[in-house]
C-alpha cells in the first residue's frame, strides 16, 4: 500500500478519487468527484507499480462508479448472448483490461498527450442480464444516458455487437442523428434471424429504422466473405452508406480512403464502432464471426489515427472472445486500439 500511496496518485486508492468495485455502474449514488482541483488520473509507472499488481482495470486506471467530472471512460458490457457463432464476448472486457496492462500513458507515433489533456477512468461494467437480450439492451441504454449527460465520452469494452443498438440510442438522445465510422467484416445490417430482430447481425439496422444514424455520413469499411446474394451491399448504398470492401484495402495504406472519410464525416458527431473481426483471423482469431483475408494491424492503427480532429463523440471495441484467443493477442490488439481511439478523442493535446 505504501507503494501505492508513492506512485504519485495515479491508481484510485492513492489519488483519493473514490475509488470502487469495478461493477461501479451498478452502485448509482455514489462518490462525486470533484474534478477542479483533483490530482488527474493516469495509468502508472511500470518504475513505480509491478504491471501485474492491482484490481484489474483498463490501463490500471482507477474504477469510479459515476462518470461525473470525467472527459471519457472505459467501459465494460460484457454480453454475448446476441451471437450467433462462437460465443465467449462476455468475458472480453475483463480479458481486454488484463492485456490493458502493457500500454503507457503516450502515444509516440501521433504525439497525442491523452492524460494530460482529458480526466479518464474505468466506470467497470454495465449490469448486463444475461437470460433476457432485450432487458439487457435497456439496462445498456440507461446506463450509457447517464455517462453521455455527464458529458463523459465512452470507449467501450465489449462485448457483442448487439450493444452498439442501445449505446447509440443513447449517444442520438444526446447528440441527435451521428455519424458512424463501422470497421467490420459484416455490415450487421441484418433484419431478422431466427424471427428475431435483436441480435448481433442486427444493429445497424435498428439505428436505421429508428433514425439514430446520419446516413449519409456513414462509412463501413472491411466489409468481405460469403453471403447469400450477389449484391448484399445493395441495401446500405441505397440507404447512403459508403461501403469500402476488404479487397479494396489490400496490401495499401488506408491514408488515403481515411482522408475522404474526414470530408464525408465533417465535423459533426461521429461514432466509431469497431468489431475485432475486421482484422484478419491471423491477427485476431478471437472473433465471434471471423472472414478470412481482413485488415492488418497497422491498416486499423491508419483508420483510427485517421479520426484525429473529428468530432467523436463515442467509440467501442467489440466481439472479441477470449475463448478462441489462447495467446491473448486479440485481446492485446483490441486494448491497443482502445488506446489508439482514445488518443483521437477530441481536445487531446498533440505535441
Ligand atoms: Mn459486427
Amino acid at each position: 500500500m505504501r507503494r501505492l500511496l508513492a506512485s504519485g496518485g495515479v491508481r484510485g486508492l492513492g489519488a483519493g478519487v473514490g475509488a470502487l468495485p469495478a461493477t461501479g455502474l451498478c452502485h448509482p449514488g455514489r462518490t462525486r468527484r470533484q474534478a477542479s482541483d483533483a490530482p488527474r488520473t493516469r495509468p502508472p509507472s511500470s518504475d513505480l507499480v509491478a504491471r501485474t499488481t492491482g484490481v484489474c482495470s483498463m490501463m490500471r486506471l482507477p474504477v469510479l462508479a459515476s462518470p461525473e467530472g470525467l472527459d471519457a471512460a472505459f467501459v465494460g458490457v460484457p454480453l454475448d448472448i446476441g451471437t450467433s457463432n462462437r460465443p465467449g464476448a462476455r468475458f472480453g472486457p475483463r480479458r481486454i483490461r488484463e492485456e490493458s496492462v502493457m500500454l503507457r500513458t503516450v502515444n509516440p507515433s501521433t504525439g497525442a498527450l491523452p492524460f494530460q489533456s482529458l480526466m479518464v477512468a474505468d466506470l467497470g461494467d454495465v449490469n448486463v442480464n444475461l437470460n433476457n437480450l432485450q432487458d439487457s439492451c435497456r439496462l445498456i441504454r440507461e446506463a450509457y444516458e447517464k455517462i453521455v449527460a455527464a458529458g463523459c465520452i465512452p470507449l467501450t469494452l465489449g462485448g457483442d455487437h448487439t450493444i452498439t443498438y442501445p449505446i447509440l440510442q443513447a449517444i442520438a438522445k444526446k447528440h441527435g442523428p451521428v455519424g458512424l465510422l463501422h470497421v467490420d467484416a459484416h455490415m450487421d445490417m441484418a433484419d431478422k434471424a431466427l424471427g428475431e430482430k435483436l441480435h448481433h447481425g442486427t444493429p445497424f439496422r435498428q439505428c436505421v429504422d429508428e433514425g439514430l444514424l446520419d446516413c449519409k455520413r456513414v462509412v463501413q469499411i472491411g466489409i468481405r466473405g460469403s453471403s447469400m446474394t450477389l449484391d448484399p451491399y445493395r441495401y446500405n448504398r441505397s440507404q447512403g452508406f459508403r461501403v469500402v470492401l476488404a479487397e479494396d484495402c489490400w496490401m495499401k495504406s488506408l491514408v488515403p480512403l481515411m482522408g475522404e472519410v474526414r470530408q464525408q464525416v465533417g465535423d459533426r458527431p461521429i461514432y466509431i464502432s469497431f468489431d475485432i473481426d475486421a482484422l484478419d483471423p491471423a491477427y485476431a482469431p478471437g472473433a465471434g464471426t471471423p472472414e478470412i483475408a481482413g485488415l492488418t494491424p497497422s491498416q486499423a492503427l491508419e483508420i483510427i489515427r485517421g479520426c484525429q480532429g473529428l468530432n467523436v463523440v463515442g467509440c467501442e471495441l467489440v466481439e472479441v472472445s477470449p475463448l478462441y484467443d489462447p495467446s491473448g493477442n486479440t485481446a492485446l490488439l483490441a486494448a491497443n486500439l482502445l488506446f489508439e481511439m482514445l488518443c483521437a478523442l477530441p481536445k487531446v493535446t498533440i505535441v
